[in-house]
């Protein structure tokens, strides 16, 4: 399975414990009321959990840097100052979290299990308030202690990424001339056969919060299940694709029956990888005579199969590319809201604690109040 490494860097910043307060009991008819000053609430935590759906690290490069709520200072009267709200920070299964200074191994989310949690960085205490200071010594002190301060540290968040979708093709089709046209990747391309030797990974930013990896692997030819070519080993690594492109030249002779070939070639592979939703793109219509071609494999295979999406391009003359870039996100997201897919939560997922409050009661167990002894 190839992957490739996706990297952000990010700054997270624990709350800050809220300061005691110091007040004292001012009532009628009580000339020396007591103290009352209530304790700071804790600061908030920074909590990593595991999210499934998730595929990219995209929200985290959008804001690197996150905190949480400090905690509110105690007050008079004896109130205590509300605790600061934990920061929840989702990332995909397969997240590893690392000192970028000193490369050390911080946690990894190595499983797939959903809601898996890690509490990275613990907030700050709250500060007694004077109240807590009363002894038969001193009935009325006149201090508090202050909140700890958060703790701020930064961090390498890593992700190894599986494809979205895999390009598949006979050499020579474009397939690498649309994953250049489409994405960061810039793999090598040539006019002859087996360019690539080996496959790329490119990412299609479908919107600001949203990628689509893209795996390009090297061409495929009849016989390649028998070991022809390059063979079919390749085709492995787009086995946990949801989906497939396939690249028709329809510049070239056999431009009737590379698509046949190609299910061929796949299907004797493995049935689960023929079976993948597919989108078709007939290349090359720039080249005289392609057009026309395009126009009868396009019939050809709309006879058999009504609901595959075919279209005809010119990656060099960029031709239909905006319709293909549409299918592309459009197949992904319609496989993804089925359940088939992957989906990359958004900016405001990474705020939104209060669903996991409830299932950290055993965190909050732990949370011993450990205060530096009486001074
Ligand atoms: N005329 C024309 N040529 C194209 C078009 N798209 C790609 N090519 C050319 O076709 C050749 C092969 O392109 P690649 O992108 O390397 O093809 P590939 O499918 O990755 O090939 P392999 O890596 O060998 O399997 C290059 O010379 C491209 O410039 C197109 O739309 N029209
Ligand atoms: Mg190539």
């Amino acid at each position: 399975m190839i992957g490739f490494a996706d990297e952000a860097l990010i700054e997270v910043t624990s709350g800050k414990g809220g300061n005691g307060c110091i007040s004292f009991r001012r009532e009628k008819y009580v000339p020396n009321g007591g103290p009352s000053g209530g304790d700071g609430g804790d600061g908030g935590d920074i909590i990593f959990v595991c999210k499934r759906n998730l595929r990219t690290l995209a929200a985290l490069r959008y804001h690197p840097i996150i905190k949480a709520k400090n905690g509110s200072d105690g007050q008079s009267w004896n109130k205590y100052g509300r605790d600061g709200e934990d920061t929840i920070i989702p990332v995909p299964p397969g997240t590893t979290l690392r000192d970028p200074d000193t490369n050390e191994l911080i946690y990894e989310f190595t499983t797939q299990a959903e809601d898996e949690q890690f509490v990275f960085l613990k907030g700050g205490k709250g500060g007694w308030g004077n109240l807590h200071f009363k002894s038969s010594t001193n009935q009325a002190p006149r201090y508090a202690h202050k909140g700890t301060p958060g703790e701020t540290r930064k961090l390498r968040v890593e992700l190894s990424i599986m494809a979205d979708v895999g390009l598949v093709g006979f050499p020579n089709a474009g397939k690498s001339s649309l994953l250049t046209a489409f994405t960061n990747a810039r793999p090598k391309i040539a006019p002859y056969p087996f360019t690539t030797k080996i496959p790329n990974l490119g990412v299609l930013n479908a919107d600001k919060e949203r990628d689509i990896i893209i795996a390009d692997i090297p061409g495929i030819i009849e016989g390649a299940s028998e070991g022809a070519g390059l063979g079919i080993r390749f085709l492995k690594h787009i086995s946990r694709t949801s989906c497939l492109i396939f690249m028709i030249d329809v510049s070239d002779e056999n431009y009737l029956t590379a698509y046949k070939t190609l299910c061929g070639e796949l299907k004797s592979f493995s049935e689960d990888l023929f079976n993948k939703p597919r989108i078709v793109l007939c290349n090359k219509i720039d080249v005289e005579g392609a057009e026309e071609r395009a126009r009868e494999v396009i019939e050809q295979i709309k006879k058999e199969e009504k609901d595959t999406v075919v279209l005809a391009i010119s990656v060099m003359a960029n031709e239909g590319l905006g319709a293909t870039r549409k299918a592309v996100i459009d197949l992904v997201d319609r496989l993804e809201s089925e359940g088939e897919g992957a989906v990359t939560l958004g900016k405001k997922d990474i705020l939104s604690t209060s669903t996991f409050m409830r299932e950290r009661e055993e965190i909050d167990d732990e949370r011993e109040v450990q205060y530096p002894a009486n001074s």
